[in-house]
């Protein structure tokens, strides 16, 4: 039976804006909390101890981290190399430099020749021995769109098109590694990528996503005992049988407030050829509280604020409390009151949103069932909006004019770089978050 811990998402070195000075080490709160949460994985590592750590990808925000961030990542996994353990470290999206090959940030660990770990920047099987016997296992790192493709096979391609080409080619390349395989040795898979049914964080909808999408499919093979993911924050197993599982552990620290509910935590593995169980071990991390009171319709808006407040445990949490307000409630405000209700939390924010009172009713003849033409819609509003009267004639015509110029606008778009930020999944736009 071998033992292994398996966790992902590291990004060690970001969400700074949640922490703050600690002046006695001079050094952020939060790059702490995730050197804290990592020293709890390595920790439960040495203490079972595992035979195999398998690390799934995105150490750092970016490629290039500032070298005591670098320097906190390391003195962990060195703990691993002291005890021998060995150590795969996949490279993910953030630690790839946009531009060129292989995973800058995590390279070095092969460069220096760090005994016991492994690098998976190229998509390749690797054959480990630990103490409790041999296991295999294929590195799949971050695709981009120069893997397995060159420029001119993809010059003419959409977004879509390019991603069933990549899917094609990898699933060839990893019936090669497959193949290959012993069938004695139990075997992982460890992948840094984007599944078609990964459930994301549902509120974060910020960043485009510029990645491919794989399908699963193409995971859930027989030869794998387990298949170890990155890249997905919210933990999960995609692959509910479990023949074989197939699971992200998630990020090990809340990177932001659209992980607020989610449980952080690792994954440990025992396995032997043919055979897998598996446990998701949470990490006892940094509360994120989003506090939001809508005060506009209430007497005493500051009392609400307060009440508000109280109902919540915000002590050494990352707070951000959003009221919304009317403008002439604005007097009633004691900030110094909200500050010192606040001061128990970890860090906080304080977000006043304005609400809008003039709310106009909808205009009847615009209603959803009537179906209208975009200038006769213009026109029909125009008509009720006295404040518009002046600029109505040109208003009119600088829609004429827009509406003539949209075919051609829209071709244009197309070709351009940014139209291929839109991965377009069944005929319907999908924005991705970036993980
Ligand atoms: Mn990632």
């Amino acid at each position: 039976m071998i033992k292994i811990l398996h966790l992902s998402d590291i990004h060690m070195g970001s969400g700074f804006s949640h922490g703050r000075i600690n002046p006695e080490t001079g050094l952020n709160t939060r790059l702490e909390d995730f050197v804290n949460s990592l020293s709890k994985c390595i920790d439960r590592a040495l203490a079972e101890p595992v035979d195999l750590v398998l690390f799934g990808g995105d150490a750092f925000p970016d490629a290039t981290p500032p070298p005591y961030v670098q320097e906190a990542f390391a003195g962990q996994f060195r703990r691993l190399v002291d005890a021998n353990i060995p150590t795969v470290l996949l490279v993910g999206n953030h630690d790839q430099h946009s531009q060129g090959q292989g995973g800058a940030s995590l390279c070095i660990y092969r460069a220096l020749g760090v005994p016991g770990i492994v690098v998976g920047d190229t998509l390749t099987t690797h054959s480990i021995h630990t103490r409790n016997g041999s296991v295999q296992v294929i590195t799949l790192p971050w695709l981009t769109r120069s893997t397995l493709m060159t420029r001119q096979e993809t010059e003419s391609l959409s977004m879509v098109e390019v991603n069933q080409l990549l899917t094609e080619r990898l699933r060839i390349v990893l019936e090669g590694e497959i193949r290959r395989l012993d069938p004695k040795v139990p075997t992982v898979l460890l992948g840094h990528l984007m599944t078609d049914n990964a459930s994301l964080g549902a509120e974060r909808f910020l960043a485009v996503g510029k990645g491919f999408t794989l399908p699963l499919s193409l995971l859930t093979r027989p030869c794998f005992e387990y298949v170890a993911l990155g890249h997905v924050h919210r933990h999960q197993n995609l692959n509910k049988s479990n023949d074989p599982p197939v699971i992200y552990p998630g990020s090990i620290e809340r990177v932001d407030f659209s992980e607020e509910k989610e449980d952080k935590g690792y994954v440990m593995v025992e396995l032997e050829k043919g055979r897998v169980q598996w446990e998701f071990c949470p990490l006892p991390v940094r509360a994120f509280h989003t506090i939001e009171v809508d005060v506009s319709k209430v007497e005493d808006p500051q009392a609400a604020i307060i009440k508000a407040l109280a109902k919540r445990d915000i002590e050494d949490a990352v707070v951000r409390l959003i009221y919304k307000l009317r403008s002439e409630q604005l007097d009633l405000i004691d900030s110094t009151e909200v500050h010192s209700a606040l001061s128990p939390a970890h860090t906080y924010t304080i977000q006043p949103e304005l609400v809008s009172q003039l709310a106009r009713p909808r205009i009847p003849e615009l209603s959803a069932s009537n179906s209208i033409d975009p200038m006769e819609a213009l026109k029909t509003y125009l008509n009720n909006r006295e404040d518009l009267k002046d600029i109505a004639a040109s208003m009119l015509e600088a829609a004429h004019n827009l509406l003539a110029n949209d075919v051609e606008v829209w071709l244009e778009g197309a070709t351009n770089e940014q139209s291929q930020n839109h991965l377009s999944v069944g005929g319907r736009e999908t924005q991705l978050p970036l993980l």
